[in-house]
């Protein structure tokens, strides 16, 4: 079958954990919006995980609250409130032979919930920083071949220390790691606070490095939630939105996938996002804002 999986690193151990148990002859990763447009032609010889349902596919693995079927509709694979989508396969197979994957998943829980400490938003190290280097930048194309290889490798055994020590990772860290502390300067440079909200709209600003959603808790610690407003990479007329609520200080009571689910995209209550058409943008984000506010 082929294996339809999200981007992050959540998606990688998904990958890990699914073709292990399944026959799995092709990876592909993809953003959740792709699913959500049908941009993609689906059939049941597909698998996805960590990604929107699509009715045609043959079996379905995730956690997003926002892509929680109705109830009574049929699908096959699992969907559960759970910290990853990592979690869902590894419990839905009950397999002892992923047992050797536990540590790894528990990570993957870690990661994808927000679970993390303001040293490890800011210098990763195992785990965390092999997960920064599935992540980085899409200018610079992490590309699938690249996550192929990660999947390979710990299929085969090696461990986090490892793989971080191969050349080719040791470079992509390095330049995640450097990404970071550029990405955090420039949040403190460009961010600002409206209300209890850290706002930063990178819009037309192409050169912005890449970074991971807690610095800007890091850089505005009294903010609530955040948002970040940036220009699609792919799709001129499309503008994105992430929401998040601080990762550090959870006192925020809005339910940000509820509420991005009502402008057209989704998540889990503390995290999520949508993508807007860039003609009407500036109302809708406006509005947001004021609706983030407490
Ligand atoms: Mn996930």
């Amino acid at each position: 079958m082929r294996l339809i999986t999200h981007t992050d690193f959540d998606g990688v151990v998904c990958a890990v954990l699914i073709s292990s148990c399944e026959e799995v002859d092709d990876i592909i990763f993809l953003d959740p919006a792709t699913i959500q447009k049908r941009k993609m032609k689906i059939t049941d010889n597909d698998i996805l995980s960590d990604l929107p349902y699509h009715p045609k596919c043959g079996l379905w693995f995730d956690h997003h609250l926002s892509s929680k079927l109705k109830e009574g509709e049929k699908f096959e694979g699992e969907w559960a409130p759970k910290k990853s989508a990592a979690r869902v396969v590894y419990d839905y197979y009950e397999n002892s032979y992923l047992e050797k994957y536990k540590e790894m998943v528990e990570w993957a829980d870690k990661i994808d919930s927000g679970e993390i400490t303001k040293e490890e938003a800011l210098l990763p190290a195992g785990w965390r920083l092999l997960s920064e280097t599935l992540e980085s930048d899409a200018e610079k194309k992490v590309d699938d071949a690249y996550r192929r290889k990660v999947i390979e490798w710990l299929k085969v055994g090696e461990g986090v220390e490892g793989i971080l020590g191969k050349e080719e990772v040791k470079k992509r860290a390095e330049a995640a790691l450097l990404d970071l502390q550029d990405y955090f300067g420039k949040v403190k440079e460009f961010g600002r606070m409206e209300g209890s909200v850290a706002y930063l709209d990178i819009r037309g600003m192409e050169k912005f490095p890449h970074g991971n959603n807690y610095l800007i808790y890091l850089a505005f610690p009294n903010a609530k939630v955040s948002m970040k407003v940036y220009d699609d990479r792919t799709d001129k007329e499309i503008v994105n939105v992430s929401v998040g609520q601080n990762a550090f200080n959870r006192i925020s009571k809005v339910n940000i996938g509820a509420l991005m689910k009502e402008y057209g995209g989704g998540g889990h209550p503390v995290v999520g996002g949508t993508h807007l058409k860039r003609i009407d943008a500036d109302g809708k984000i406006k509005e947001i804002l004021g609706r983030l506010k407490e």
